[in-house]
């Protein structure tokens, strides 16, 4: 590890930096041999889909798109490195919670499904048989279906996911929160109403035909590295590249394309032709501003406006009658600014927008979405060649299983369709979000808390709260292939299930099996794990799910155990039931996979008088004029969400440490306080304040009264009671806080 150290990182993003860094997680990980083999077969026709982000890949095609956040997520899948009941014995559970995130996560792969044992405090071995069981006997035991919790995170499969929300739906409930609670939840939620669709309106092709892109909140040099590639080609043909973000984020400005011989020599490629350092929280203000400016040059798109679209003239009114002075402070750029930026909109004839968790973590977020969604409508950005709307997910499957049916609130549709398919009568009413669940977990001991993959205990706010209603249930169960916090913040009683990664090979009645992705453009295709199995007492999520299902419900139609012998069988379910997969199995063979469209992109706008909406929306109210700062957690450069890969952030120039505060220089004189010193965050909410310790003060080009520091480490210090208006995400984005000095 390195040695610890604040030094300011002078090079691009990329560059043999990445490839050393590439190198390093492989050695780390204790798999140089392998994990060459295994990177050969990522993102590959033939092999499997990477698991870090879920931004695409062009044509899913031969040669390997190198990038060292994606080679640090299949080391970490394919470590050398095992968990095995010499660790419980060594350890109990009390003592594993006083070891960090970063040692939790180097103790490597699962290997046996383990339970937890209160009388020692240790997880022991189970068999799987038993541990099936026992979940079976206490779902079966609960008052009501609805008491039950089923979480997802992002990474798992279409046929997983799939056979996960028929079987808690022929339990019963609805209750199924996944990790878009906390992500881009206020994107769906946001664009619904407006355009018809929730997803994005982009594929890949259009980064090769815009004349600007306009990037909002997002850090892709770290999170998508592959967008990179796709912004310096933009950038090379003289592509606009427009940013929006309090941090100069390196990425962003400048990248060293490490398959590039020039540039890994030392040459680059500038990315951000323009870099607008906005106040946290300012991109409402920021989007109406340059909506004013193309209305005050009547530069709006009229033909597009009076075929397509419901709601101008009010919303044109709205606009023009914001005044500047607001529009200003709010987004805390100048007039000139935002006219700068207006200028290279209203000339460009093709313009995306992305976004990612910069956006969606707000109280505001939903209004914000849709800001960004009337200034592409106001000029006809949607629906054309190189233009329209590009949310940027994160977890590899995250939009697949949203589209599978993990979904708290599924349409009537959906659920009509998929009774049939299964002859049962699904459960009508919603159910709990990640919000409400953690608060129905508090309020009401006893129930089950089931998670297929994720960290639940360490992604989730108000950490203290959170913690104790998980130890509030009777039984707590992890799908998972790594040992986390979550593991260790238990119920009465526990369950640790080990999986198959991605990478590995899912051998079955017929044969191996691959499983299926959809990426962040709604690209479908095909994924096959070709490592063996990390212990031969692996099992997939698809065949966890299965058996599971056969234990608990014991009048169920569904061959349970007959579709995961073939993973077709389940994939022509699949096309029976949801929406755009007919012939799922077939188009699957195409190389690349399959498209699965977008009426937005189409101009077909499924919205309620199929037309495309202007949506009026307020600033921000202005919080009371008060001292404190407002701070956002964002991820490091080493690590993936709650797996803490490594201690450093190398393009923010940290070596190191993980619990620092990036604060402007301006700020701290005004302090009083010194680079270097240590202090305590605390966040002032109207239920109280909480209290996060000894975070190093990082001066940094950040605005004046914005912080910046790592989640999961702050995650503490947001109430359950703080997220999107509408969409109900966490607003880990906007904290109120205050410092003071560290005392030991
Ligand atoms: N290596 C790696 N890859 C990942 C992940 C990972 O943890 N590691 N996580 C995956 C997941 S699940 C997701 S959702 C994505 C997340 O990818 P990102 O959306 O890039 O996530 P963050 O690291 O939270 O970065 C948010 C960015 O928004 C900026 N920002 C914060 N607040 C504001 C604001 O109010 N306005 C604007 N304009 N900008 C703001 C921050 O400075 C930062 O640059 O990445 C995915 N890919
Ligand atoms: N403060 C703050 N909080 C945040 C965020 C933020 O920006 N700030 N971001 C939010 C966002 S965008 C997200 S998406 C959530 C993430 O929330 P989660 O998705 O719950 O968390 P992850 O850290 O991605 O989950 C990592 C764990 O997944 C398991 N895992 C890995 N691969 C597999 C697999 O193939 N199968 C199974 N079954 N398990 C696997 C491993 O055990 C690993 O420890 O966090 C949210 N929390
Ligand atoms: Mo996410």
């Amino acid at each position: 590890m390195s040695s610890k150290r604040i030094a300011y990182y002078p090079k691009p993003a990329g560059g043999l930096d990445a490839l050393k860094a590439s190198l390093a997680a492989l050695q780390g990980q204790g798999i140089v041999a392998k994990g060459f083999a295994t990177l050969s077969h990522a993102n590959q026709p033939t092999g499997f889909d990477c698991p870090g982000c879920a931004w695409p890949d062009r044509n899913h095609h031969s040669s390997f798109e190198y990038c060292e956040n994606g080679v640090k997520a299949v080391a970490a899948e394919a470590t050398s490195h095992r968990v095995t009941p010499a660790l419980f014995n060594g350890a109990t559970v009390t003592e594993l919670m006083a070891q960090d995130d970063y040692t939790l996560e180097s103790h490597g792969r699962l290997t046996e499904p383990m339970r937890y044992d209160a009388a020692t405090d240790r997880y022991v071995p189970v068999a799987w048989a038993e541990a099936f069981a026992l979940v079976a006997q206490h779902l079966n035991a609960l008052p009501s279906p609805d008491d039950a919790i089923f979480y997802t995170s992002g990474r798992t499969s279409n046929e997983a996911a799939f056979l996960y929300q028929l079987f808690i739906r022929e339990f019963g409930t609805n209750n199924l929160p996944d990790c878009s609670n906390m992500c881009h939840e206020p994107s769906g939620v946001g664009m619904r109403p407006q355009i018809g669709v929730g997803k994005g309106t982009v594929t890949l092709d259009d980064f090769t035909k815009a004349d600007a892109i306009f990037i909002f909140g997002q850090n892709p040099g770290t999170n998508h590295p592959r967008m990179l590639g796709e912004l310096r080609e933009a950038s090379k043909r003289g592509c606009k590249i427009v940013v929006f973000n309090p941090l100069r984020e390196r990425g962003l400005e400048r990248f060293a394309d490490p398959k590039n011989p020039v540039e890994l020599m030392g040459g680059e490629t500038k990315i951000a032709s323009q870099y607008y350092q906005l106040r946290i929280g300012g991109d409402l203000a920021a989007a109406k501003g340059l909506i004013k400016a193309v209305l005050e040059q009547g530069a709006q798109d009229r033909k597009f406006i009076a075929e397509h679209t419901e709601g101008f003239e009010s919303f044109m009114q709205g606009v023009l009658d914001e005044p500047w002075a607001d529009i200003e402070a709010a987004s805390g750029l100048s007039h000139s600014q935002l006219l700068e930026a207006a200028r290279i909109y209203i000339t460009s004839n093709a313009t995306i927008c992305t976004w990612g968790m910069g956006i969606t973590q707000h109280k505001h977020s939903v209004a914000t979405i849709q800001m960004l969604v009337n200034l592409l409508l106001v000029r006809g950005n949607i629906g054309k060649p190189g233009a329209g709307a590009c949310p940027v997910r994160g977890h590899s499957n995250v939009q697949g299983d949203r589209t599978m049916g993990i979904y708290e609130k599924p349409a009537e549709a959906f659920l009509d369709k998929l009774g049939k398919a299964f002859d049962f009568e699904p459960p009508r009413e919603h159910g709990y979000d990640v919000v409400a669940a953690i608060e129905a977990m508090a309020r009401e001991p006893g129930k089950v808390f089931f998670a297929m993959g994720g960290n639940f205990a360490a992604a989730t706010p108000d950490t203290e709260a959170t913690w104790a209603a998980l130890r509030n249930c009777a039984l707590t169960v992890h799908v998972t292939t790594k040992l986390n916090r979550s593991h260790l913040v238990h119920g009465k009683e526990a369950l640790i299930m080990p999986c198959l990664g991605r990478t590995e090979i899912d051998q079955q009645a017929a044969g191996p099996q691959g499983v299926t992705v959809e990426d962040s453009m709604s690209m479908v295709h095909i994924s096959l794990g070709m490592n063996a199995p990390a212990s031969p007492q692996l099992m997939s999520e698809p065949a966890i799910v299965a058996h599971l299902a056969a234990a608990t419900l014991t009048r169920s139609k569904t061959p349970w155990l007959w579709l995961v012998e073939d993973y077709s069988r389940i994939r022509d379910k699949i096309a029976e039931v949801v929406d755009g997969f007919a012939d799922f199995n077939a188009r699957l063979k195409a190389p690349g996979g399959f498209y699965l469209g977008n009426s937005a992109r189409e101009r077909n706008w499924q919205t309620l008088n199929n037309r495309a909406q202007f949506k009026s929306h307020r600033l921000p109210e202005e919080e009371a004029a008060n001292q404190l700062f407002k701070l956002m957690t964002v991820r490091s450069h080493d690590q993936y969400n709650t797996t803490v890969y490594g201690m450093d952030d190398r393009y923010r120039g940290v070596w190191g440490h993980r619990r620092v505060c990036f604060i402007n220089r301006d700020d701290l004189i005004k302090l009083g306080f010194g680079a270097g010193q240590w202090v305590d965050m605390t966040s002032v909410w109207a239920d109280g304040e909480r209290t996060a310790r000894r975070f190093l003060l990082v001066p940094y080009d950040i605005p004046a009264g914005c912080l910046a520091s790592y989640f999961p480490e702050t995650n503490a210090l947001v109430p359950l009671s703080a997220f999107a208006d509408e969409a109900r995400t966490p607003a880990s984005k906007s904290i109120p806080v205050r410092l003071s000095l560290h005392v030991e």
